[in-house]
């Protein structure tokens, strides 16, 4: 991944924020076009998420075009298949969302979406997300630290990890029927990686609220990491002295570690990474 700190950056760069700005309103009249086009998600009343400033890292590899982040996806919660969530996860409803969060930590809590937006100031990140099947896309996804979001609940001493869930609803969520993976949903991090400044929670991509087949309201984004480690529409978050298991951990065990990571070194038992 290449990763630029801001003090690389050049002018040209950094998008400036009123150019931001005025991008947001072009989006919004896509909106409109979007529902002409077939694609329900973008016709829905979306949440503001107030100004975005660009954030301290970002990369200058051409953004991967928002039809084809918004159409070749991974959420298996929504089918198994890369075109099944745009078309699928319709219902799925993130107004009211909430997200709890316990275990080993002083302040637990339950905090909603809305005081979340709040409470943290927005940034565009520009990360390369990759799955391990092979292919990869360059997103300019909206959020803020997980660091920041993980400090209001004051871990203690014996948080080495953080486990997170996704939603668990068979009504919303219609591929939870299939026991294709043990529901709901999780993943885990080591407490450096989670508090680690690139890792992501994100809100939004493209300067709008993420589309339900992207993890709507709210999803990690590891850029360093596999796909999927940035588990989607996250509604629990938990600190624990012990290693959590991961939910494609437990499914395949063989051939995604807790720590399984980008390695063009180390081959995939199914497939080559050198690329
Ligand atoms: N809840 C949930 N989160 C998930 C997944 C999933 O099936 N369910 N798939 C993961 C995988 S394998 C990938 S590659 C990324 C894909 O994210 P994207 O669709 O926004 O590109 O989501 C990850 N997060
Ligand atoms: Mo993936």
């Amino acid at each position: 991944m290449l990763i630029k700190q801001a003090q690389d950056l050049t002018e040209a760069d950094v998008t400036p924020h009123s150019v931001y700005r005025a991008r947001r309103r072009f989006m919004q009249a896509g909106l409109a076009a979007g529902a002409a086009l077939g694609w329900p998600w973008l016709a829905r009343g979306a949440i503001d998420l107030g100004d975005i400033t660009p954030g301290p890292y970002t990369s200058d590899e051409k953004k991967t075009p928002y039809k084809d982040v918004t159409t070749y996806n991974n959420f298996y919660e929504f089918g198994t298949s890369k075109d099944d969530p745009a078309v699928r996860s319709g219902s799925l409803v993130t107004d009211p969302w909430s997200v709890s969060v316990g275990g080993e930590c002083d302040r637990p809590g339950s905090v909603g979406l809305e005081d979340i937006l709040k409470a943290h100031a927005m940034q565009e990140r520009i990360y390369r997300l990759r799955c391990v099947e092979g292919w990869s896309m360059v997103i300019p996804w909206v959020g803020f630290p997980l660091a920041d979001f993980i400090k209001r609940f004051q871990p203690n001493s014996r948080a080495k990890y953080v486990e997170f869930e996704t939603l668990y609803d068979k009504t919303q969520m219609p591929g939870q029927r299939r026991r294709v993976l043990d529901w709901p949903y999780r993943e885990g991090l080591r407490m450096d990686e989670a508090l680690h400044p690139l890792t992501l929670l994100a809100v939004g991509l493209y300067g709008e609220p993420l589309p339900n087949q992207n993890g709507a309201p709210i999803r990690l984004v590891v850029p360093w990491k596999y796909g999927f480690k940035s588990i989607k529409s996250i509604v629990k978050v938990r600190f624990r002295e012990t290693q959590p298991v991961s939910s494609w951990q437990q499914a395949a065990p063989s051939e995604y570690g807790f720590y399984s990571n980008v390695n063009p070194n180390v081959d995939h038992p199914r497939w080559s990474q050198r690329r």
